[in-house]
């Protein structure tokens, strides 16, 4: 709607004068796409009126990004079209409730919600409609990192901000998106294996063996990326960590148990298994109760399960013992997008690049804190929460 509103503007002034309104000057200065610099002349802005053959319209592509509407513009509504990844886990549930919840019309949106059933071609064919419907922010929850040059290109050509949320994308120039807010996936991973390094020392099995079972995420997602090398790195450190397997649950608790189903009927000798998220912790400990073995936290009987994201049945399981150590991956999205939204709109600055901050919690209170060093060397340290039911009931997730 305010797009369109541009495309006259650019029109009329095109029609008087073409130096009146040339380059970036008048309507725009959004800095939301001004990094387009004037070579969205090759996209042809054609949604802004088909006029982009009237010379460098950048000032189409920068106004389209939603600064006309400076503060809601004429009373209308901003509409934001959301590709999300699909509803495979507890997290996903949680981030898509988050999203609806922030964008809804009471507060102002209209919101486009596309689930995608984790299939990037439907994501692209979201991001496609987006543009066609000449939203006013597009964002987009990745299913994997990769691939997305072609359709962000587009949308950037069409002037419309992409705010990316959740996993990153991997794409040759970063100003096809205009910002990016999600977790740091692989400090999560770290975090997880300092916990279980401190937690075999704690309980006097620092020199044990430990064999190790990887239980992936989709495979390409940042997620997955990020914990799978968390890992590889301190079983790299530990010559007494042995990586048994790593194999893709595909984020989901059926998939989780079929993999852990096969794995234990290749391997008897599996201390750990790393779920790289809630769901597919369900799922394997359904698989080892079945197997007749016992989840737990003692190394050398049990298998000790851990998990990532610390959603509430997460945590159950946790606080029920059967999962020990569970790294929280905050799901919660919804208000930081808007303030990124906000922020554009207001004509802000915004930072391309924001990581949450999260917890970590265990079953067992024999690791009061954990340090990790990043990669600069610096150690942080990061108090670890034992999980009661209070603060399960205290949690919004
Ligand atoms: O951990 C998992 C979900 O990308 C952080 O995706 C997200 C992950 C989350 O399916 O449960």
């Amino acid at each position: 709607m305010k797009r369109k509103m541009v495309a006259l503007f650019l029109a009329t002034c095109i029609a008087a004068s073409m130096t009146a309104c040339g380059g970036n000057s008048g309507a725009s200065s959004n800095d939301a796409n001004d990094t387009a610099g004037g070579d969205d002349a090759a996209g042809g802005d054609d949604a802004a009126g088909g006029d982009d053959a009237a010379g460098g319209d950048d000032a189409a592509g920068d106004a389209a990004g939603g600064d006309d509407a400076a503060g809601g513009g004429e009373g209308g509504m901003i509409t934001v079209g959301f590709s999300q990844v699909g509803a495979e886990s507890d997290w996903r549930t949680a981030n898509s409730a988050s999203m609806k919840e922030t964008f809804s019309e009471a507060n102002g949106y209209e919101l486009i919600f596309d689930d995608a059933q984790q299939k990037q071609e439907n994501q692209i064919a979201a991001i496609r409609n987006f543009i066609q419907q000449e939203v006013d922010y597009i964002v987009l929850a990745p299913v994997t990192e990769t691939g997305w040059d072609t359709v962000l290109q587009e949308a950037y050509d069409a002037g419309i901000p992409v705010i990316i949320v959740d996993r990153m994308v991997d794409i040759s120039k970063e100003d096809l998106y205009t910002a990016w807010v999600g977790s740091n996936f692989q400090l999560e991973g770290e975090k997880a294996c300092a916990w279980l390094d401190a937690y075999a020392q704690a309980t006097g099995k620092g020199e044990e063996q430990l064999n190790i079972i990887d239980i992936q995420g989709t495979i390409g997602a940042s997620a997955q990326i990020g914990r799978t090398a968390g890992l590889e790195a301190a079983v790299e450190a530990h010559d007494n960590w042995t990586l048994l397997e790593a194999q893709s649950g595909e984020f989901t608790q059926a998939k989780g148990q079929e993999v852990m189903e096969s794995l234990l009927k290749q391997h008897d000798d599996i201390d750990v298994v790393y779920c790289e998220n809630d769901n597919e912790a369900f799922g394997a400990i359904d698989a080892i109760e079945q197997a007749g073995k016992t989840v737990g936290k003692e190394i050398g009987k049990d298998i000790l399960v851990m998990s990532f994201d610390s959603t509430n049945a997460g945590l159950k399981d946790v606080l029920d013992g059967k999962i020990i150590c569970n790294t929280e991956c905050n799901p919660l999205h919804g208000p930081r997008v808007e303030e990124i939204i906000k922020k554009l709109e207001a004509g802000e600055e915004v930072e391309k690049q924001q990581f949450v901050e999260e917890e970590i919690f265990a079953g067992t209170d024999d690791v009061p804190s954990i340090k990790v060093t990043d990669s600069e060397g610096n150690d942080a340290e990061y108090p670890v929460t034992t999980v009661t039911q209070e603060v399960i009931d205290g949690r919004a997730y």
